[in-house]
């Protein structure tokens, strides 16, 4: 499948306005999310699992608890892509807004 080409910082700047609570962390979009306990956490992993494998694009994300700290990478392109983006405004749709 073809990727998406590497965003630019302007093009990357723009973009993380759109996302609350994401910030850029080295070269990737990060952020923390906290649910109410593991279940809720982990229910919104098993969401977001479905959601990048449709995408053929998946997250480095780890869990502890009620805690799940994303950083989202395009490794194909080295860098950003909008896919990245995608991916993180599917999360965010996911929480509803949350922070
Ligand atoms: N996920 C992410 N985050 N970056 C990639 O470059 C990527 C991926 N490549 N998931 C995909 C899989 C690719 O290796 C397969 C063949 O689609």
């Amino acid at each position: 499948m073809a990727r998406p080409a590497r965003l630019g910082d302007t093009d990357i700047a723009a973009r993380l306005t759109a996302l609350p609570g994401w910030t850029l962390s080295a070269g990737k979009l990060h952020k923390a999310f906290t649910f109410k306990d593991f279940v809720e956490a982990w229910s919104f992993m098993s969401a977001v699992a479905l959601v990048a494998e449709g995408m053929g694009h998946h997250p480095e994300w780890s869990n502890v608890w009620n805690r799940v700290t994303v950083d989202l990478s395009t490794h194909d392109a080295g860098g950003l892509t909008a896919l990245d983006f995608d991916l993180a405004a599917r999360m965010e749709a996911l929480v509803g807004g949350r922070p």
